[in-house]
C-alpha cells in the first residue's frame, strides 16, 4: 500500500483510554436489566441472555492468569471511521490477557463466518491499519445473520478454529442478530461468547449506556467542513441555493448536527415533519418561505440541510412505505415475474387507494426506489432517493407560482450535492480513534470475563479519555418488538432525534435567526495534530446531551 505523509505521521498515534483499561480490570456488575419496552415477549425469545447485569469495568491489583483465547471479529454494514481501531483495541486487549491469544477476521461481512472465508490477524496486519479509515482489513458486508442454518455453518468454522468469541461491529440490526446468535449459542452450549458493537455513521444506536455510536463524529466533521466550503462559496458569489442531502438513513442526528456546527439557513429534521404530521407540500412552503424572505432582503442565495430519510418521515409516504412492505413481502415472487415497465401499473393497483394515488404521484425513479431497491434487512435505501432533487424542483415550482402573484421578487438557482459516502471511510478524528480503541478493548475485557450477549459500552466521553467509563450492556436491554417484513421481530429500538433532547431544542431556539441573517460557520478540516480543543472536540450533539 502505498501510504500518505498523513497516514504515515498517523500511524503513530497512541489512542487515550480510560484510566481504567491502562491495566489488569475487574468486572463488577450493577443491577439486573429490563428490555426498553415488550418485556414478556422478549424474555421469552431470550431465556438464556435476559435481563443480564450492567458490567463496568474497574481496575484490580490481583489479575488473573487467563489462559490464551482464540476469537473472531466481523465488520457489518456500512462502512464508520474508526473500525480498524476496533479490531487493533481487541488485538492489544487479547494479547495483554495472553500473548498466545489469537485473533481472526471474516472477510467481507457476516457472509464470511457462513462462507468459511476469514485471515489470521496478526501484528504486522494490525499495524498497517491503526488509525486508519475504511473497513478494508477485512471487508464488511450486509448479509443478515439470522438463520439456525447459518448459525450452524458459522460454528463449524468456529470450531475448526477453536474460536471461543465473537465480536461483531455493526449497528442496530447487525447488533440485534450479534444478540440472537448469543443466545442461540448459549442455548445449544456451542461454547462461544457473541459481543457486539456499537458502529454506525447514523447516530442511531444510543441509549443510556450507549452515547454514541462509532463513526459519527468523523462523519459529521467531513460533511460539516464541506457544508462550510459550500457556504463559503455560496456567500461569496451570492446567486446559488445549494440543496444538501446527508446521509443518515432514518434518523436525523447527522442532520441535526452539521446544523449545529455550520448553521445553514433551512435544516429539515425528519422528526419533527413526522410529529406535525406535515405533508410534502407543507415542507416545501417552508423551504420556499425562507427563499423569499431573505430574497426581499436582497438574498438570492442560501443553504438547505435535508436528512435523507425525509420521505418515510412524511405521515403519508410512511404509510404508503408500510403498505408496500407489507405486500411485497407476502408477493415478492409474484411481483419479480412482472415485466419492468408493467412494475408501477401493478403497484398502483394493489394498493388501497389513498396509498395508490399518492403513488402514482411520485416521480418514476422514487416510486422505483421505493418498491425495488431494498437491502438485506427490508429497509427501503433511502441513500438511493433523491430527494434533494425533489425539493429544488418543487421550491423552485412554487416560487414560480409565487412571483406570478406577485409574492416573491428574487432570482432562483439552485445546486444540489448528496454527502454520505465521502464521510464513512475519512481517517477517524481524535474522538474516533480514541472511543474505536476503547471499545474494542473494552470487547476483549468482557470475553475475559465470560459475557455473551453484551455490547462494549464507553461512557462519559466528553470528559478527557482518562474519566472514560469502560463496560458491557446486555443487548436484549436495547430491544423491543417491531414490524419487519411483515412479521413481529426483536431488534434495538433505533434512537430517532429527540424533538425534547437539547440538541433539537438549541437548534429549534437559532433557526430564526439562521434563516434570515447570514451567519454561517466554517469548521474547517478535521485536525488531527494541535491543541486539544481543536482535535478532540466531541460532536455538538454529544456536548449537549450530556451538559448536566
Ligand atoms: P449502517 O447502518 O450499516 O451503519 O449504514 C449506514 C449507511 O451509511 C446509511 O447512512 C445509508 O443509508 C446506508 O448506509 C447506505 O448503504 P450502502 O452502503 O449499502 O449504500
Amino acid at each position: 500500500m502505498t501510504k500518505s505523509a498523513l497516514q504515515i505521521a498517523r500511524a503513530a498515534y497512541q489512542p487515550k483510554v480510560p484510566a481504567a483499561l491502562k491495566g489488569a480490570v475487574k468486572a463488577v456488575e450493577g443491577a439486573y436489566t429490563q428490555s426498553v419496552a415488550d418485556q414478556d415477549e422478549v424474555k421469552k425469545l431470550f431465556p438464556n441472555t435476559y435481563g443480564m447485569p450492567v458490567v463496568t469495568f474497574e481496575k484490580t491489583s490481583s489479575p488473573k492468569a487467563m489462559p490464551a483465547i482464540n476469537a473472531g471479529v466481523i465488520l457489518s454494514g456500512g462502512q464508520a471511521p474508526g473500525g480498524h481501531n476496533v479490531i487493533a483495541g481487541i488485538f492489544d486487549g487479547l494479547k495483554s490477557l495472553n500473548k498466545d491469544s489469537r485473533l481472526f477476521g471474516f472477510i467481507l461481512g457476516p457472509g464470511g463466518l457462513v462462507d468459511h472465508n476469514y485471515m489470521e490477524l496478526t501484528a504486522d496486519i494490525i499495524d498497517e491499519y491503526r488509525n486508519t479509515g475504511g473497513f478494508d482489513m477485512i471487508g464488511s458486508g450486509r448479509t443478515k445473520l439470522e438463520a439456525k442454518e447459518q448459525f450452524d455453518k458459522g460454528l463449524e468454522i468456529l470450531k475448526e478454529l477453536d474460536i471461543k468469541a465473537l465480536v461483531i461491529i455493526g449497528g442496530d440490526d447487525s447488533n440485534t442478530n450479534a444478540c440472537v446468535l448469543a443466545e442461540y449459542y448459549k442455548a445449544i452450549g456451542a461454547g462461544v461468547q457473541v459481543i457486539g458493537c456499537p458502529k454506525t455513521i447514523d447516530g442511531d444506536l444510543k441509549n443510556e449506556q450507549i452515547e454514541t455510536s462509532f463513526g459519527f463524529d468523523t462523519a459529521c466533521k467531513v460533511y460539516s467542513e464541506v457544508i462550510g466550503n459550500i457556504q463559503r462559496d455560496c456567500n461569496s458569489a451570492r446567486k446559488y441555493w445549494h440543496f444538501i442531502k446527508l446521509m443518515g438513513r432514518s434518523a436525523s442526528h447527522i442532520a441535526l448536527e452539521c446544523a449545529l456546527q455550520t448553521q445553514p439557513n433551512v435544516c429539515i429534521v425528519s422528526e419533527e415533519v413526522e410529529a406535525k404530521n406535515m405533508s410534502l407540500d407543507d415542507v416545501i412552503t417552508q423551504v420556499a418561505e425562507v427563499v423569499a424572505k431573505r430574497a426581499a432582503n436582497g438574498d438570492n442565495f442560501g443553504t438547505v440541510l435535508i436528512p435523507e430519510g425525509l420521505v418515510e418521515f412524511i405521515p403519508a409516504m410512511k404509510r404508503l412505505i408500510a403498505e408496500l412492505s407489507d405486500f411485497l413481502a407476502h408477493h415478492e415472487d409474484e411481483f419479480k415475474l412482472i415485466k419492468r415497465s408493467e412494475q408501477r401499473n401493478y403497484i398502483i393497483s394493489k394498493l388501497t387507494k389513498e396509498n395508490s394515488e399518492i403513488y402514482a404521484s411520485l416521480p418514476e425513479g422514487v416510486a422505483r426506489q421505493l418498491t425495488l431497491d431494498r437491502d438485506p434487512h427490508g429497509n427501503v435505501q433511502v441513500s438511493l432517493i433523491e430527494t434533494e432533487k425533489l425539493l429544488a424542483e418543487m421550491v423552485g415550482t412554487r416560487l414560480a407560482e409565487w412571483k406570478k402573484e406577485g409574492k416573491y421578487v428574487g432570482k432562483f438557482a439552485a445546486q444540489v450535492h448528496f454527502f454520505g459516502y465521502e464521510g464513512r471511510c475519512a481517517a477517524p478524528s481524535n474522538y474516533d480513534a480514541d472511543y474505536c480503541y476503547s471499545l474494542g478493548y473494552t470487547a476483549s475485557c468482557l470475553i475475559a470475563s465470560g459475557k455473551t450477549g453484551y455490547m462494549s459500552s464507553v461512557r462519559n466521553t466528553t470528559a478527557p479519555a482518562d474519566q472514560w467509563i469502560a463496560g458491557g450492556v446486555p443487548i436484549t436491554m436495547m430491544m423491543n418488538m417491531e414490524k419487519r417484513h411483515g412479521e413481529m421481530k426483536p431488534v434495538i429500538q433505533k434512537a430517532l432525534v429527540k424533538l425534547d433532547g437539547a440538541p433539537f431544542k438549541t437548534f429549534a431556539a437559532k433557526r430564526e435567526g439562521w434563516a434570515l441573517t447570514t451567519d454561517y460557520v466554517y469548521p474547517g478540516p478535521i485536525q488531527y495534530f494541535g491543541p486539544t480543543e481543536v482535535c478532540d472536540e466531541p460532536t455538538k450533539t454529544l456536548q449537549l446531551e450530556l451538559a448536566k
